[in-house]
């Protein structure tokens, strides 16, 4: 059986790591087109490397928690092919499976890129980062450049969407996990998922504005939902 799993903030949020959609629409304190755009960045270098410095220091204090687990647990059992498609730019899912090596089927794939990475804006060379990027720092890879988030901000295309739409095509079961099905073209993927003719499974602390294009809905905290829906 082919699954696919898609996640987003809600799977973290228990590890400490903010979700999104803040009562106040504001973001740790910024509006979104500033920090999550490129034309912040263009705009405003410092303050949008700023915030990805604050998320990467923050990230280095939060764990994995019950739910990533869960998942990695599956990863390792898993006789079929496995795509685990992130939403989230956090490593937490990469750490649960370093904890917990999956079977070969399994594959990981960060759609809005990663906190702890970082690209040449000249010659689009991604490298692991974990350090604090300033607002103009020099490009190691390339001197006409400067090195920006390795992060999908809005207006830009996801990784790994051709991938992801093949995948999907043949899924079998399709299960979201704490995502508000928000932003596109992840919100879509239910959809692509029962053309395929998919099971699809809504896991979240609440039912979402999109609950009813999923076959069934499971409720409550991830770290309990996710494990008991897997058991
Ligand atoms: C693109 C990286 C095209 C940044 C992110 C009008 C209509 C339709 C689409 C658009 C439109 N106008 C613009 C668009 C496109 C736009 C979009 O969808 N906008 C939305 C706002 C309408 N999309 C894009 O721009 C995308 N690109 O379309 O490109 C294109 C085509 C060709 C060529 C070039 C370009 C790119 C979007 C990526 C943006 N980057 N992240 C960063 O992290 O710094 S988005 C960010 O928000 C996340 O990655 C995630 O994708 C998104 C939503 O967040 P969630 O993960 O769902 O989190 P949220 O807080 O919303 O929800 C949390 C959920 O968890 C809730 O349901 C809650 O109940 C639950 N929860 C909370 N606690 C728990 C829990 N559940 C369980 N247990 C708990 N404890």
């Amino acid at each position: 059986m082919n699954l696919v799993v898609l996640t987003g903030a809600g799977v973290s949020a228990e590890s400490g790591v903010p979700t999104f959609r803040a009562s106040d629409g504001l973001w740790e304190g910024h509006r979104i087109e500033e920090v999550a755009t490129p034309e912040g960045f263009a705009a405003n270098p410092a303050v949008v490397q700023d915030f990805y410095n604050q998320r990467r220091r923050h990230l280095a204090r939060v764990q994995p928690n019950a739910a990533h687990r869960a998942l990695a647990d599956v990863a390792a059992r898993w006789d079929g092919d496995f795509l685990l498609v992130t939403q989230n730019v956090d490593d937490l899912h990469d750490r649960a499976h370093l904890e917990r090596p999956p079977a070969p089927g399994f594959e990981l794939i960060h759609m809005h890129g990663e906190l702890n990475k970082a690209r040449c804006t000249a010659s689009g060379v991604v490298c692991d980062w974990t350090g604090d990027l300033e607002a103009e720092h020099a490009s190691p890879h390339h001197p006409q450049g400067i090195m920006r988030p390795h992060i999908v901000w809005f207006g830009e295309m996801p990784l790994e969407m051709e991938r992801i739409e093949a995948v999907l095509e043949r899924c079998d079961l399709f299960v979201s996990i704490g995502t508000s099905g928000a932003v596109y073209p992840a919100a879509g993927f239910v959809q692509s998922a029962r053309m395929a003719g998919a099971r699809t499974v809504e896991i979240n602390l609440e039912p979402t504005q999109g609950a009813r294009l999923f076959d069934r809905g499971v409720y409550g905290p991830a770290t309990e939902a996710v494990p008991g829906f897997f058991a």
